[in-house]
């Protein structure tokens, strides 16, 4: 098992890509200005809603709240529900014209995810849903708590984790969706909440 903390990254905080095979998936720490101040707003602003998803055939309680927004036609299906975008808002305009700038990819939709406690979760998965296309470009930017976010290889099983705090982005791209699985694993020691934006684009 490989396991990156601080003590692997390069110092200055320049980007780092966290695969050793398959890429790829490169770290922008501290890429949101005033990441606080950012969180506050999305607490407020976006519309959280608590769903109920299909897993093993059994409709279950999501572990997290989430919001789906994006331009019209920008559907998206997971886990046996549909859901259709919300509209864009002046925060999430913003923050997605800084990951464009970060990954040099468009997007038209971001998934929003408020673990409410380190007690909410993302269970092992690859967005690979044949709307994103053979190798899409995701831009996950991350606010508030600090959780671990674990990558594993669908082949070898080799593990790389990372801790991802308030203001990295993560950009995966090229054949990492379908080389490698990724999770964000329920903690105790964790109590307050954080927002994940994962901006996408949508073949529509
Ligand atoms: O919360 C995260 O960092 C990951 C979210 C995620 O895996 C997803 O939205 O597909």
């Amino acid at each position: 098992m490989t396991f990156h903390d601080s003590l692997f990254e390069p110092p200055g905080g320049e980007p780092f890509e966290l695969l050793p095979y398959d890429l790829s998936v490169v770290i922008h720490r501290g890429a949101i200005r005033d990441p606080h101040e950012v969180m506050a707003a999305l607490m407020n602003s976006v519309p959280w809603q608590a769903r109920q998803i299909q897993m093993f055939g059994r409709w279950v309680d999501e572990p997290r709240l989430s919001s789906w927004h994006g331009d019209p036609g920008t559907e998206y299906r997971y886990s046996g529900i549909t859901l259709q975008p919300e509209p864009w808002s002046t925060d999430l305009v913003a923050l997605k014209q800084i990951c464009e700038a970060v990954s040099g990819a468009p997007f038209n939709s971001v998934l929003a995810n408020l673990y409410r406690t380190g007690r909410d979760a993302m269970g092992w998965h690859s967005d690979d849903e044949p709307e994103l296309g053979p190798e899409p470009v995701i831009a996950s930017i991350s606010l508030g708590a600090m959780r671990r976010f674990d990558l594993r290889h669908r082949v070898t099983k080799e593990t790389v984790r990372v801790q991802l705090g308030s203001g990295d982005v993560l950009v995966m791209s090229q054949s990492s969706q379908r080389s490698w699985m990724h999770q964000v694993p329920r903690t105790t020691k964790v109590t307050e909440p954080r927002i994940n934006l994962t901006f996408r684009q949508i073949l529509t």
